[in-house]
């Protein structure tokens, strides 16, 4: 299962390094997954090359014309007719562990970055197929949001992660978060390694990583614990840390 995903953005340089690094690089290599960035000013057919313009109606900054994005748009369509267009933007779906997963069964994507206010909305209307947002803040492009869910979204192709780990196993995916992970030295400035971990006693040290899970998840995260499965072992742990002075 081999994914595709184009970019069509106005800074392609920006997707060069992040994702050539490490997993996604030897993915790359590997052929697992396969990035290519199309520059959307490539596509203008004026002197010029431009791209943006002022708002109809008045009001600050500019906008993104639609006729450089749709052209850039058909060309990678003519390609493949049934890539789907997502276009990343605050407005959109929030993007979470499940979307990346749902999304990862796609073969072919199609990134629309936007920068200054936007984009023209007929663009939205005639070719976008899915809006989706990385979170409740604002990035100065849509370059960013693109990096990230290709990333999120390429965890979950087969092999991308190396053979004997896979996204699943992940924290989102039993919904707590991870328990705290040490390595050597045992002793960093009189700060020690919890002695469970080196007791050589694995029912032991599963029940303790569960337990610092629940912990983590219910003080940080109470929302996530609420939508959790919890086992009868899970309640007796989550009622331990709660009635001891360690709930901190
Ligand atoms: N998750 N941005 C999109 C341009 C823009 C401006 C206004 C629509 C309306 C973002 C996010 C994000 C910045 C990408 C603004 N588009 N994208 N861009 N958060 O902040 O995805």
């Amino acid at each position: 299962m081999r994914m595709r995903f184009d970019v069509l953005t106005l800074f392609p340089d920006m997707f060069s390094s992040p994702l050539r690094e490490s997993i996604l690089g030897k993915a790359i290599q590997r052929g697992l997954i396969q990035i290519r960035t199309i520059n959307i000013r490539d596509f203008t057919l004026d002197k010029h090359q431009v791209v943006d313009d002022a708002p109809y109606g008045g009001g600050q900054g500019m906008v993104m014309k639609v006729e450089p994005i749709a052209r850039a748009i058909e060309s990678v369509k003519s390609q493949n007719p049934s890539a789907r267009i997502i276009y990343l933007t605050p407005q959109g779906k929030p993007l979470s562990q499940d979307l990346a997963r749902r999304l990862c069964t796609q073969p072919h994507l199609i990134l629309l970055c936007g920068r200054y206010e936007g984009v023209d909305e007929r663009v939205r209307e005639l070719f976008v197929d899915e809006e989706i947002s990385i979170g409740d803040y604002v990035l100065t492009g849509g370059e960013l949001a693109a990096m990230v869910l290709i990333d999120a979204v390429s965890r979950f192709i087969p092999g991308v992660l190396g053979c004997d780990r896979s996204a699943e196993e992940d924290s989102f995916f039993n919904s707590l978060l991870e328990f705290p992970q040490y390595t050597r030295p045992f002793n960093f400035r009189g700060s020690c390694v919890p002695e469970v971990l080196v007791s050589g006693n694995h029912s032991a040290i599963s029940v303790w990583r569960r337990k610092e899970a629940l912990r983590r998840t219910s003080l940080r995260r109470p929302d996530l614990l609420a939508k959790t499965n919890l086992s009868e072992e899970d309640k007796r742990l989550l009622e331990e840390i709660l009635n001891s002075r360690d709930h901190c």
